[in-house]
């Protein structure tokens, strides 16, 4: 276990609500990887908080005079560095394999999944981040966020669409990797649990294999997502 890592975590304005989908990938790397790891909660506007990682976005891990950045630059570095702790990737293919699922996430599932819950995430962000998150998601989507809201059930049924052939493979295996979490997993998975943090819309319907598949990294590592909190909806 590595006792100096240190990870630049997004928060809502309750330090505990950490929502970011791509820190979701890091934290569940390092568990699979049994690393110890100190997070930090950070917020949008703390840019200069990780301004040694020469960018602003998290997540940031720190490993003694090392920052790096990159969710997946992160999962390579830790795979290669970490020789010993258990693979996130299996081997040359699987690690091949699991950068196309992580850019598939990144470049498909995440917007989907944004057009869905970002209009949720106002109510949930710290004072300070608030304009910050409206004017530069309101910008990136071209609308507003009562606009993106009024179009809920649209976006949803485009997002089932984009979950087809994930279904299709959850349907005849446990995991992406198989029949093991491994980093393909984390990859996708950070999506729903975005989701699952910020926002009280269902993404699938109970009976289906992403359902259960969402239930079964739920309970990985522990519980570490299951255990997460989520926000509180009155
Ligand atoms: N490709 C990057 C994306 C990182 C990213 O977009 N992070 C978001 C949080 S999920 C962020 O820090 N955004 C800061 C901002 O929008 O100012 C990765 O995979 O790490």
């Amino acid at each position: 276990m590595s006792a100096a890592l240190r990870l630049f975590d997004l928060a809502g304005a309750d330090d505990g609500l950490r929502f970011s989908p791509n820190c979701w990938r890091t934290r569940l790397a390092l568990a699979h990887k049994g690393l110890a790891v100190q997070t930090i909660a950070w917020r949008f506007t703390e840019k200069d908080a990780i301004a040694q990682s020469g960018q602003g976005k998290v997540p940031v891990l720190v490993d003694g005079d090392k920052w790096l950045h990159e969710s997946w630059d992160i999962a390579e570095y830790l795979e290669d560095n970490y020789a010993d702790s258990p693979s996130l990737f299996g081997c040359a293919q699987g690690r091949a394999t699991a950068r196309f699922v992580n850019q598939w996430s990144s470049e498909v599932l995440h917007p989907a999944v944004a057009r869905v819950v970002v209009p949720d995430i106002p109510a949930a962000l710290h004072d300070k981040d608030r304009d910050y998150f409206r004017t530069t998601r309101e910008a990136a989507f071209g609308r507003t966020f009562a606009a993106l809201a009024a179009e809920r059930g649209e976006a949803l049924a485009a997002l089932d669409r984009t979950l087809g052939v994930l279904r299709s493979v959850l349907a005849r295996q446990s995991f992406v990797a198989g029949a093991a979490p491994a980093y393909a997993d984390h990859a996708v998975f950070g999506a729903f649990q975005w989701a699952r943090a910020i926002s009280g819309v269902k993404l699938t319907a109970p009976d289906d294999p992403i359902s259960t598949w969402v239930d079964r990294m739920l309970d990985a590592y522990g519980g570490l997502a299951r255990s997460a909190k989520r926000m509180e909806r009155v």
